[in-house]
């Protein structure tokens, strides 16, 4: 069984004036292109074929939001970091992520997708840095874990941790092997259910 059993793409936005209308709350996943954040979406919501993966880096390119339940959504960023992406489609992409995350009201985190073999880049920091300033949430999921051994795993997850202090959280997910979904769900159920400041639901009176 699911744990969404009705979620569904919903569009894709190339333009903030395409966003998702800004009511009820979201969770974003980005990262680097190629970490994985297709396949986490995927085994997070346990519905395979959900967001579509590649073993080509750069296949998400438009900011895609899918429905979880209603008024609940998730969010899959265009990857960064792919050299073969032309300078002015890179310049497009963060000027979008940009205005995504300074603006988007509804926006209670990012769960930045990282392969645990490479760790947190340059560009990983400046994100995570980009979110926190924007007053989000940031949830690192350390993906493809089963190419590491438990040990291996274990330490890499224990330097992030120290890397980051208290900017973030941190665990490792494998999405085949499944390990740190049911985590990674919980985390992703509880930003989702955080009060929006901004209301979905008016005041009474
Ligand atoms: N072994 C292993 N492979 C994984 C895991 N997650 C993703 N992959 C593989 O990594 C490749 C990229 O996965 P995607 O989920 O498409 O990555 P993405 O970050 O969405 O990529 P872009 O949308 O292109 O930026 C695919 O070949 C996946 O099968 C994992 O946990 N373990
Ligand atoms: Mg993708």
């Amino acid at each position: 069984m699911s744990a969404f059993p009705h979620a569904h793409y919903l569009k894709g936005a190339h333009e903030p004036s395409q966003f998702y209308p800004d009511v009820g709350a979201e969770v974003c996943f980005g990262g680097r292109s190629n970490s994985g954040k297709s396949s986490a979406i995927n085994a997070i919501t346990q519905r395979a074929g959900l967001a579509r993966t590649s073993k080509t880096p750069g296949q998400t390119q438009l900011v895609n939001f899918f429905e979880l339940e209603p008024g609940r959504r998730l969010v899959d960023l265009p990857g960064y970091g792919f050299a073969k992406v032309p300078r002015p489609l890179q310049d497009h992409w963060k000027k979008l992520l940009e205005a995504y995350f300074r603006d988007r009201t509804t926006l209670k985190a990012l769960f930045l997708i990282v392969d645990v073999r490479r760790g947190l880049g340059d560009q990983d920091l400046q994100m995570i840095e980009f979110a926190r300033s924007c007053g989000r949430g940031v949830h690192i999921l350390l993906t493809k874990a089963d190419k590491l051994t438990r040990n291996q795993g274990a330490s890499a997850l224990a330097a992030v941790r120290r890397q980051l202090g208290d900017s973030a959280t941190a665990q490792l997910l494998s999405a085949p092997a499944k390990t740190g979904v049911d985590e990674a769900r919980k985390a992703l159920r509880a930003f989702l259910r955080e009060k929006n400041p901004t209301g979905d639901t008016p005041p009474p009176g």
